[in-house]
């Protein structure tokens, strides 16, 4: 079954409601899965009730953006790691995050490394990638050393140990290449990544209620918002919203507006110098303006889970409806990016565990 999030004819329509309809009935009766071809065991197994009702009332033309799941505020605020300063998170930029779901810009690289970058990553940028055989953004940290090196910075990596714990997995990277004069990213969010095809989660939190995924989006061009700066809808991460297929807006090659109340007063834009990194969950509602600029826009992220966190499992591959078309995961592996990995519930690649500083010396990471 192909789910890419479009307007879809009639006749479509028409045979996807009865057969969501009948795995709805096969998944409240319990029965065996494993006779059901591959998708239909997928939806029987990871789709939530409210997942396939929104579908099903709407006609098929509105879901949820992502497994849908709620934040509870955690009752105390305290770092879940001890680190040390300079990267030390006051009590209150802990309690800000936990509210809004965003914290930053804060200082990371220096515009002369972003620079250098910069012409790597535009080096790069119409090559196939070595894990997946295509040209992709993703996961290049497997052949950029340069890249790997900037993940593991402390600077990074002991912010997000406060706020997601002290061993922790990147299981996920993308460049990003806002061309000159392209369109918005649209406002988005997501929870187990089950966005990417709608079958199944990539990631499999044992407490959906908890922060169990950051992202980090360091800014290699200065980001305005002529450009295309992040914005964010603080607060927005306690639940995850549905979409209505179709409109003007589009994320990536899918088209879809997210249902949330959108007064520009909620509406946090944050401009970022080159270097700077934001840290998030991608529960937040974020996305970017269009870069109406001559220059692009250059950024990486970094996608962290921790260690008691799998991801992807067992899976071989998975197809993105968004960006790419089918990724063979055979070459992909999580990578530590700080602590140990005591669990090993996922595949995973070693990378090094040195980064270089500033100064070019070779330092241990955390
Ligand atoms: O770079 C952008 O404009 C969007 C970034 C984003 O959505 C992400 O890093 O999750
Ligand atoms: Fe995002």
């Amino acid at each position: 079954m192909n789910l890419h999030p479009k307007v879809r004819p009639l006749w479509q329509r028409l045979l996807i409601v009865p057969s969501l309809c009948l795995l709805m009935v096969y998944k409240a009766l319990h029965l065996p899965r494993g006779i059901l071809p591959r998708a239909f065991r997928s939806i029987v197994t990871h789709w939530h009730y409210s997942m396939f009702w929104t579908v099903i009332k709407s006609g098929v033309t509105r879901a949820y953006i992502d497994e849908p799941c709620q934040f509870k505020m955690p009752l105390s605020i305290k770092p879940k790691a001890e680190v040390q300063p300079p990267h030390k998170l006051a009590q209150e930029q802990i309690q800000k995050f936990c509210e809004d779901g965003f914290l930053g810009p804060f200082d990371v690289f220096s515009p002369e490394e972003m620079a250098d970058f910069r012409n790597e990553m535009l080096a790069v940028e119409h090559t196939k990638s070595k894990t997946y055989g295509f040209c992709t953004p993703r996961d290049r940290h497997f052949e950029m050393p340069r890249l790997w090196n900037y993940m593991i910075h402390p600077a990074i990596t002991e912010r997000l140990a406060q706020l997601l714990g002290p061993d922790l997995l990147c299981w996920r990277s993308q460049l990003f290449y806002k061309p000159p004069h392209s369109p918005a990213i649209q406002f988005h969010q997501a929870s187990t990544f089950m966005v990417e095809d709608y079958l199944d989660p990539a990631i499999f939190p044992p407490n959906m209620d908890e922060m169990f995924q950051l992202t980090v989006w360091v800014a290699v061009d200065d980001a305005t918002e002529e450009n295309g700066c992040l914005q964010f809808v603080p607060g927005s991460h306690e639940r995850i919203r549905t979409i209505k297929f179709g409109g003007e807006e589009g994320f990536y090659n899918a088209s879809f507006s997210l249902e949330f109340d959108r007064d520009p007063n909620r509406i946090v834009t944050v401009p970022c110098k080159s270097g700077q990194a934001i840290i998030f969950t991608e529960r937040c509602i974020h996305g970017s303006p269009p870069n109406t600029t001559d220059r692009h826009r250059l950024a990486f992220n970094i996608r962290a889970v921790p260690t008691s966190v799998p991801v992807y499992t067992n899976k071989k591959k998975y197809r993105s409806v968004y960006n790419g078309g089918v990724y063979h995961l055979d070459q992909w592996g999580v990578a530590l990016l700080r602590g140990e990995d005591r669990h090993r519930l996922s595949r995973s690649v070693d990378l090094p565990k040195q980064y270089i500083d500033e100064a070019g010396q070779m330092r241990r990471a955390a």
